[in-house]
């Protein structure tokens, strides 16, 4: 039997119910977090609450439990539904009520949450992925993790139609990070990634991973760079809850360009292996 979050309770999933009048489904008005289920334990799930009470806190939404009780019933949630290795999704929306783009502080947040089985991506791991170079049309909060992604879906769609994995974004020629990644280059040894500004989503990923850089010796610069620079990359690489660390193999569209896997991003995999 399947069981989902309802409401923030736990029920089988068949009997869950979602309002027609959820802000939700009017507005994309909520948020959202996901995390890594490894051998039955939630990876860096701490930090994932934690961003998700941040990302209400942006938004004028407050979570209506704790972050302990949070964790609690995630974790009774990947008890429950046996989880081994998947992911853990859930969402919290301001409320329901009818059609008004004027939400009221009265609102009743609805959170709602499902597991679901997910090996990691072990080929595309090894082989690394093609990505499709793309302007960022999205909004100047990609700080939040919202459920509102319009921007983020069409540049995965756009990207897939020219047979790539995944979509790298720049505003005027300033590279901010994929559709549902974050994107890192390496030059003489340094890694170089955009800043945690409101132009990109921290990644979990990203964090652990510039952690794991520097405990390896490695200098990273989270600092913006042109797109231009990709032509010089020695590596580059993505981080996301899902794809953990990616190599990147060719850049295509507004930049082109075909990079080895290299040695630093094999380095920092084994280490992410370790860490999990
Ligand atoms: O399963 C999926 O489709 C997932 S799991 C994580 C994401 C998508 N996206 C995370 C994400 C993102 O949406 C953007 C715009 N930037 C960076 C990331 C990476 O964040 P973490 O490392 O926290 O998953």
């Amino acid at each position: 039997m399947e069981y989902v979050i309802d409401n923030g309770h736990i029920i089988v999933a068949d009997q869950a119910k979602i309002d027609r009048n959820d802000r939700g489904y009017h507005f994309g008005d909520g948020i959202y977090e996901v995390i890594r289920v490894y051998n039955g334990k939630p990876f860096t799930m701490d930090m994932h609450v934690k961003r998700f009470e941040e990302s209400a806190k942006k938004l004028d939404m407050v979570l209506t439990l704790s972050l302990s009780k949070l964790e609690e019933l995630l974790m009774e949630l990947v008890k429950k539904n046996a989880l081994q290795d998947g992911i853990i999704y859930v969402q919290m929306t301001r409320g329901i009520s009818p059609r008004n783009h004027l939400y009221s502080r009265n609102e009743k947040a609805v959170i709602t949450g499902y597991t679901q089985e997910m090996p990691s991506k072990v080929e595309l791991q090894q082989n690394g992925i093609d990505v499709w170079v793309t302007d960022d049309i999205r909004w100047l909060r990609c700080d939040i993790k919202t459920i509102n992604l319009l921007g983020n879906v069409l540049a995965k769609r756009e990207a897939a139609d020219h047979d790539c994995h995944e979509a790298i974004q720049h505003r005027n020629g300033i590279v901010t990070e994929g559709s549902s990644s974050n994107l890192f280059l390496i030059k003489d040894r340094i890694l170089y990634t955009h800043p945690a500004t409101n132009l990109i989503l921290n990644g979990i990923t990203r964090q652990v991973v510039i952690g794991l850089a520097k405990e390896l010796g490695y200098e990273v610069f989270e600092e913006a760079f042109p797109k231009d620079v990709i032509e010089h990359a020695d590596e580059a690489f993505i981080t996301s809850t899902t794809s953990e660390v990616t190599p990147i193999k060719s850049f295509q569209g507004q930049v082109e360009v075909t990079l080895e896997v290299g040695p630093i991003t094999r380095q920092l995999q084994e280490a992410f292996e370790k860490e999990k």
